[in-house]
Protein backbone atom coordinates (compact mmCIF):
# COMPACT_ATOMS: atom_id res chain seq x y z
CA UNK A 1 0.00 0.00 0.00
CA UNK A 2 1.32 3.61 -0.78
CA UNK A 3 1.65 5.96 2.02
CA UNK A 4 1.80 9.74 2.00
CA UNK A 5 2.85 11.58 4.79
CA UNK A 6 1.53 15.53 4.31
CA UNK A 7 1.07 18.58 6.94
CA UNK A 8 -1.49 20.99 7.33
CA UNK A 9 -0.35 24.47 6.20
CA UNK A 10 1.33 26.76 8.84
CA UNK A 11 -0.61 29.49 9.72
CA UNK A 12 2.90 31.45 9.34
CA UNK A 13 3.47 30.64 6.05
CA UNK A 14 2.87 34.11 5.01
CA UNK A 15 6.64 34.45 6.01
CA UNK A 16 7.89 31.67 3.64
CA UNK A 17 11.20 31.76 2.18
CA UNK A 18 11.14 33.19 -1.66
CA UNK A 19 13.52 33.17 -4.69
CA UNK A 20 12.08 33.62 -7.61
CA UNK A 21 8.56 35.50 -6.50
CA UNK A 22 7.62 39.08 -5.28
CA UNK A 23 5.49 37.91 -1.53
CA UNK A 24 2.00 38.56 -1.98
CA UNK A 25 -1.02 37.89 0.46
CA UNK A 26 -1.27 34.02 1.51
CA UNK A 27 -5.16 33.57 2.43
CA UNK A 28 -4.18 30.79 4.76
CA UNK A 29 -7.73 29.09 4.96
CA UNK A 30 -7.91 28.92 1.11
CA UNK A 31 -4.41 27.62 0.73
CA UNK A 32 -5.85 24.48 3.43
CA UNK A 33 -8.77 23.92 1.78
CA UNK A 34 -6.53 23.77 -1.39
CA UNK A 35 -4.58 21.03 0.71
CA UNK A 36 -7.47 19.68 1.36
CA UNK A 37 -8.79 18.72 -1.89
CA UNK A 38 -4.92 17.21 -2.87
CA UNK A 39 -4.95 15.02 -0.04
CA UNK A 40 -8.47 13.52 -1.46
CA UNK A 41 -6.93 13.56 -4.62
CA UNK A 42 -4.51 11.25 -3.16
CA UNK A 43 -7.09 9.35 -1.06
CA UNK A 44 -8.77 8.89 -4.38
CA UNK A 45 -5.86 7.21 -5.66
CA UNK A 46 -5.87 4.57 -2.93
CA UNK A 47 -3.32 6.34 -1.07
CA UNK A 48 -3.52 6.07 2.72
CA UNK A 49 -2.62 10.06 3.82
CA UNK A 50 -0.83 10.62 7.04
CA UNK A 51 -1.44 13.83 7.71
CA UNK A 52 0.66 15.98 10.02
CA UNK A 53 -0.71 18.54 12.89
CA UNK A 54 0.13 22.30 11.78
CA UNK A 55 3.63 23.33 12.69
CA UNK A 56 2.75 27.39 13.55
CA UNK A 57 6.27 28.55 13.90
CA UNK A 58 7.44 26.84 10.57
CA UNK A 59 6.35 28.59 7.58
CA UNK A 60 7.34 26.50 4.90
CA UNK A 61 6.25 22.91 6.81
CA UNK A 62 3.48 22.29 4.59
CA UNK A 63 6.42 21.25 1.81
CA UNK A 64 7.17 17.92 3.59
CA UNK A 65 8.39 16.97 0.69
CA UNK A 66 11.87 19.03 1.27
CA UNK A 67 12.71 17.10 4.19
CA UNK A 68 13.28 13.48 3.30
CA UNK A 69 14.08 10.64 0.19
CA UNK A 70 11.88 7.70 0.92
CA UNK A 71 13.04 4.96 -0.85
CA UNK A 72 11.92 1.51 -0.82
CA UNK A 73 15.14 0.08 0.99
CA UNK A 74 15.57 3.05 3.35
CA UNK A 75 15.15 7.11 4.01
CA UNK A 76 17.68 9.91 3.76
CA UNK A 77 16.51 12.93 5.73
CA UNK A 78 17.92 16.06 4.49
CA UNK A 79 19.28 18.93 5.17
CA UNK A 80 16.99 21.41 3.43
CA UNK A 81 19.30 24.24 2.30
CA UNK A 82 16.96 27.39 3.75
CA UNK A 83 17.72 27.49 7.39
CA UNK A 84 14.70 28.31 8.46
CA UNK A 85 13.37 25.01 7.16
CA UNK A 86 16.24 22.93 8.76
CA UNK A 87 13.19 22.34 12.02
CA UNK A 88 10.93 20.73 10.04
CA UNK A 89 13.02 17.54 9.50
CA UNK A 90 12.98 16.20 13.58
CA UNK A 91 9.13 15.61 13.38
CA UNK A 92 9.54 13.85 9.60
CA UNK A 93 12.44 11.43 10.85
CA UNK A 94 10.19 10.31 13.67
CA UNK A 95 7.29 9.58 11.63
CA UNK A 96 9.86 7.59 9.00
CA UNK A 97 11.89 5.71 11.78
CA UNK A 98 9.28 2.91 11.74
CA UNK A 99 8.95 1.88 8.23
CA UNK A 100 12.92 2.66 6.95
CA UNK A 101 16.40 2.73 8.47
CA UNK A 102 16.95 6.13 8.36
CA UNK A 103 20.42 7.98 6.90
CA UNK A 104 21.11 11.75 7.65
CA UNK A 105 22.56 14.56 5.56
CA UNK A 106 25.41 15.64 7.57
CA UNK A 107 26.56 19.61 8.08
CA UNK A 108 27.35 21.53 5.82
CA UNK A 109 26.03 19.99 2.99
CA UNK A 110 22.86 21.33 1.52
CA UNK A 111 19.65 19.55 -0.22
CA UNK A 112 15.71 19.65 -0.87
CA UNK A 113 13.85 16.92 -2.12
CA UNK A 114 12.38 19.33 -4.65
CA UNK A 115 15.68 18.30 -6.11
CA UNK A 116 15.57 15.08 -5.90
CA UNK A 117 13.83 13.21 -8.77
CA UNK A 118 13.38 9.43 -8.95
CA UNK A 119 13.54 7.77 -11.98
CA UNK A 120 13.48 3.42 -11.23
CA UNK A 121 16.90 3.13 -10.39
CA UNK A 122 18.30 6.52 -11.23
CA UNK A 123 18.41 9.28 -8.77
CA UNK A 124 18.86 12.58 -10.65
CA UNK A 125 19.63 15.53 -7.72
CA UNK A 126 19.27 19.63 -8.99
CA UNK A 127 22.49 21.95 -8.04
CA UNK A 128 20.33 24.77 -7.34
CA UNK A 129 20.45 27.53 -5.02
CA UNK A 130 19.36 24.90 -2.64
CA UNK A 131 21.40 21.66 -2.62
CA UNK A 132 25.00 20.94 -3.13
CA UNK A 133 27.83 18.84 -4.37
CA UNK A 134 28.48 17.56 -0.58
CA UNK A 135 24.97 16.39 -0.10
CA UNK A 136 25.03 14.70 -3.72
CA UNK A 137 28.32 12.89 -2.55
CA UNK A 138 26.88 11.71 0.53
CA UNK A 139 23.52 10.71 -1.13
CA UNK A 140 26.11 8.57 -3.68
CA UNK A 141 27.37 7.25 -0.59
CA UNK A 142 24.42 6.04 1.52
CA UNK A 143 22.66 4.84 -2.21
CA UNK A 144 25.10 3.23 -4.10
CA UNK A 145 25.11 -0.27 -1.73
CA UNK A 146 21.30 0.16 -2.71
CA UNK A 147 22.52 -0.17 -6.53
CA UNK A 148 21.33 3.43 -7.14
CA UNK A 149 22.95 5.84 -9.83
CA UNK A 150 23.23 9.06 -8.36
CA UNK A 151 23.20 12.02 -11.22
CA UNK A 152 24.02 15.65 -10.76
CA UNK A 153 21.66 18.11 -13.19
CA UNK A 154 22.14 21.59 -13.47
CA UNK A 155 19.40 24.06 -13.19
CA UNK A 156 18.60 27.64 -13.98
CA UNK A 157 16.05 30.07 -13.63
CA UNK A 158 13.68 27.57 -11.23
CA UNK A 159 13.92 26.90 -7.62
CA UNK A 160 14.35 23.20 -7.94
CA UNK A 161 15.01 20.11 -10.17
CA UNK A 162 11.56 19.34 -10.03
CA UNK A 163 9.87 23.05 -10.73
CA UNK A 164 11.36 22.03 -14.20
CA UNK A 165 10.80 18.06 -14.67
CA UNK A 166 8.78 15.38 -13.08
CA UNK A 167 7.80 12.06 -14.71
CA UNK A 168 4.40 11.69 -15.50
CA UNK A 169 4.25 7.94 -17.08
CA UNK A 170 7.10 5.29 -16.58
CA UNK A 171 9.32 6.30 -19.37
CA UNK A 172 8.07 9.64 -20.12
CA UNK A 173 8.99 13.24 -18.29
CA UNK A 174 7.25 16.37 -18.43
CA UNK A 175 10.04 18.83 -18.62
CA UNK A 176 10.19 23.09 -19.01
CA UNK A 177 13.41 22.74 -21.30
CA UNK A 178 14.17 26.77 -20.88
CA UNK A 179 15.13 25.84 -17.09
CA UNK A 180 17.10 21.82 -17.37
CA UNK A 181 18.96 20.34 -20.45
CA UNK A 182 16.93 17.64 -21.72
CA UNK A 183 20.04 15.64 -22.51
CA UNK A 184 20.51 14.88 -18.81
CA UNK A 185 17.84 11.97 -18.89
CA UNK A 186 19.33 9.25 -21.15
CA UNK A 187 16.63 6.99 -22.63
CA UNK A 188 13.40 8.68 -21.51
CA UNK A 189 10.88 10.56 -23.96
CA UNK A 190 9.28 13.93 -22.89
CA UNK A 191 6.83 15.90 -22.84
CA UNK A 192 7.29 19.83 -23.38
CA UNK A 193 4.97 22.18 -21.04
CA UNK A 194 3.54 24.84 -22.57
CA UNK A 195 5.50 28.18 -22.92
CA UNK A 196 3.49 30.27 -21.85
CA UNK A 197 2.97 28.19 -18.49
CA UNK A 198 6.73 28.07 -16.83
CA UNK A 199 5.66 26.46 -13.90
CA UNK A 200 3.98 23.57 -15.44
CA UNK A 201 6.13 20.57 -15.59
CA UNK A 202 5.34 19.96 -11.38
CA UNK A 203 3.26 17.10 -11.17
CA UNK A 204 2.19 13.86 -8.49
CA UNK A 205 2.41 10.01 -10.50
CA UNK A 206 0.60 7.84 -8.41
CA UNK A 207 0.68 4.17 -10.41
CA UNK A 208 -0.28 5.60 -13.64
CA UNK A 209 -2.32 9.02 -13.04
CA UNK A 210 -0.86 12.10 -11.83
CA UNK A 211 -1.77 14.82 -9.96
CA UNK A 212 -1.81 17.96 -11.49
CA UNK A 213 -2.52 21.70 -11.14
CA UNK A 214 -5.56 23.14 -12.69
CA UNK A 215 -3.84 26.61 -13.35
CA UNK A 216 -2.29 24.91 -16.57
CA UNK A 217 -5.13 24.36 -19.75
CA UNK A 218 -2.45 24.33 -22.24
CA UNK A 219 -0.18 22.10 -20.84
CA UNK A 220 -3.01 19.55 -19.34
CA UNK A 221 -4.37 19.45 -22.87
CA UNK A 222 -0.94 18.28 -24.01
CA UNK A 223 -0.81 15.40 -21.33
CA UNK A 224 -4.78 14.88 -22.40
CA UNK A 225 -3.39 14.22 -26.18
CA UNK A 226 -0.21 12.06 -24.85
CA UNK A 227 -3.10 9.83 -22.91
CA UNK A 228 -2.05 10.84 -19.13
CA UNK A 229 -4.58 10.37 -16.96
CA UNK A 230 -5.01 13.15 -14.24
CA UNK A 231 -7.07 14.40 -11.52
CA UNK A 232 -6.82 18.07 -10.69
CA UNK A 233 -6.20 20.03 -7.70
CA UNK A 234 -6.99 24.21 -7.37
CA UNK A 235 -3.03 24.59 -6.31
CA UNK A 236 -2.43 28.39 -6.57
CA UNK A 237 -2.78 29.57 -3.24
CA UNK A 238 0.43 27.40 -2.26
CA UNK A 239 1.87 28.45 -5.59
CA UNK A 240 2.05 31.89 -4.41
CA UNK A 241 4.63 30.52 -1.53
CA UNK A 242 6.45 28.94 -4.42
CA UNK A 243 4.94 25.29 -3.61
CA UNK A 244 3.89 22.94 -6.26
CA UNK A 245 1.75 19.32 -6.03
CA UNK A 246 4.73 17.31 -5.12
CA UNK A 247 6.32 19.24 -2.71
CA UNK A 248 3.30 18.66 -0.06
CA UNK A 249 3.79 14.97 0.45
CA UNK A 250 6.29 12.08 1.07
CA UNK A 251 4.85 8.87 -0.86
CA UNK A 252 6.46 5.74 -0.24
CA UNK A 253 5.36 1.85 -0.47
CA UNK A 254 4.21 0.81 3.11
C1 LIG B 1 10.78 27.39 -0.06
O1 LIG B 1 11.24 28.35 -0.69
O2 LIG B 1 11.49 26.58 0.51
C2 LIG B 1 9.28 27.24 -0.01
N1 LIG B 1 8.67 28.53 0.05
C3 LIG B 1 8.78 26.46 -1.19
C4 LIG B 1 9.28 25.06 -1.23
C5 LIG B 1 8.67 24.26 -2.32
N2 LIG B 1 9.11 22.93 -2.25
C6 LIG B 1 9.33 22.16 -3.32
O3 LIG B 1 9.24 22.59 -4.44
N3 LIG B 1 9.74 20.93 -3.08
Amino acid sequence: MLIAITREVSRSIINCELTHLARTPIDVERARDQHDQYESALKHLGVAVLSLPEEPTLADSVFVEDTALVLDECAIILRPGAESRRPETESIAKILAPYRKLFHVEAPARVDGGDILRVGKRIYVGLSTRSDTNAIEQLQDFLQPYGYEVHAVMVTGCLHLKSAVTQVAENTLLINPAWVNKNNFDGMTFIEIDPSESYAANAVLIGETIIYPTSFPKTQKKLDEAGIKMVTVDADELAKAEGAVTCCSLIFNG
